[in-house]
């Protein structure tokens, strides 16, 4: 018998049967389980375990002592702590839009969760080319509803005070303040770029002083805004979809900062996925519908964030006539600049999207990669114009080659 209070250990699939049985109130006595490690993001084993009498089945996602894209990052197992604090959140702030969470173990750094497992990853079926129209609107709740309702706009300020305290996440937050906000700005011996790119990263990036300068600011508005609770790393991999439900996952990375980060990941990674659509002959019909929903997804998110503030704003000051409007300006700014940061550090950093590295063929991959840091470029330098959806839209299309 396995000991799973004595002290932290990876676990084997063997022994997440053992502990679904002994320590989960989930599973039938006589449940005959199976167990599969399914993990393939960067940093944690996910084990699914499903009983064969019943189909019942769940999620035991085990934080790892270190990332498995790469031991350089020494990770504190406490992101599971975080990650099972904020789901139980996000499922009050925005029901039915993550998954159930069951129980937290502080010893075996793991969650026990719903399985998901008759979803799909949006970033997996966008690159087959799937299209789900209900995306922009549920994506667009799912923000609203956590990152107006974490806010000071809403929360008392000693409420609020108290949730930065408890999503403190120095670790997490050191990852996104190399790999996004650094490294990819200059010849960092740890980012990794394709070789039809480099010469454009060398001549467009690395030697850009301008950028360098905006980065900066942007860094310091990242260590020192803390605006809302945000999930932290809101990618489409972070996303599971049917045609009908939008489930949000992961939400590791979970502390307070600036709004806007959650919705410019949000953004870049539908880019990438239009990018890839290029690439690989998507028909014109689905490269419409990631433009679309792109749109949508500013132009939602303004309209409903109105509506809810008029609803809930509890601060006083906040009401004073002009203030939503640039509270929101400066949400939508901050937005179009970390669309451009994580369209530039997917491109150039260690930490990759299949919707570019799955572009078999190297030229039209060259393209789409500089398309990314092109239009990145300009959303980091120019990031006040950009508003309204389709102010998005036409820069994205400028990218185009014919
Ligand atoms: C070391 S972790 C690399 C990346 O994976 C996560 O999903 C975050 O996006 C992070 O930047
Ligand atoms: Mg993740």
């Amino acid at each position: 018998m396995t000991n799973f209070t004595a002290g932290y250990f990876t676990m084997t699939e063997q022994e997440a049967v053992e502990y679904a049985k002994g320590t989960l109130d989930f599973f039938a006595p006589d449940a005959e389980l199976s167990c599969k490690e399914i993990g393939d993001g960067n940093l944690n084993y996910v084990f699914r375990i499903v009983d064969a009498h019943t189909d019942r089945s769940l999620i035991i996602k085990q934080a790892g002592p270190v990332a498995r894209i790469s031991d350089e990052f020494k990770l504190s197992p406490d992101r599971n702590r975080i990650e099972y604090d904020i789901l139980r959140l996000q499922g009050e702030l925005a029901p039915g839009f993550v998954p159930e969470v069951y129980h937290y173990d502080p010893v075996m750094n793991c969650t026990a969760m719903e399985d998901l497992s008759r979803f799909q990853i949006l970033r997996t079926a966008l690159g087959k080319h799937q299209s789900f129209p209900h995306f922009a609107d549920h994506i667009t709740t799912f923000l609203v509803n956590t990152l107006l309702s974490t806010s000071d706009l809403v929360l008392g300020h000693k409420e609020k005070k108290e949730l930065v305290k408890q999503f403190t996440n120095p670790e997490l937050c050191e990852i996104t303040e190399d790999l996004v906000y650094t490294e990819p700005f200059f010849h960092c011996p740890r980012n990794d770029v394709f070789e039809g790119t480099r010469s454009f990263v060398e001549r467009e990036v690395w030697a850009d002083e301008t950028l360098a300068l905006e980065t900066a600011k942007l860094k310091f508005n990242f260590l020192t805004n803390a605006q809302s609770l945000l999930h932290g790393d809101l990618h489409t991999g972070s996303i599971f979809v049917t045609e009908d439900e939008t489930k949000v996952i992961d939400p590791e990375f979970a502390f307070y900062g600036p709004a806007g980060y959650d919705i410019g990941n949000v953004i870049a990674n539908l880019i990438f996925a239009y990018e890839n659509a290029k690439a690989t002959d998507g028909t014109p019909e689905y490269q419409r519908f990631l433009l679309e929903t792109i749109e949508q997804v500013v132009d939602q998110f303004k309209t409903k964030f109105t509506a809810a503030f008029r609803d809930q704003a509890t601060e006083q000051v906040a009401r004073y006539e002009g203030f939503l409007e640039d509270y929101l300006t400066g949400i939508l700014q901050d937005t179009a600049a970390v669309v451009g940061l994580e369209l530039c550090r997917r491109v150039i950093g260690i930490a990759k999207v299949k919707d570019l590295t799955d572009i078999a063929d190297p030229e039209r991959r060259t393209t789409a990669e500089i398309n990314c840091l092109t239009l990145g470029k300009q959303l980091i330098l120019n990031r006040r114009d950009y508003q309204t959806g389709d102010s998005f839209i036409a820069a994205i299309k400028k990218e185009d080659t014919p």
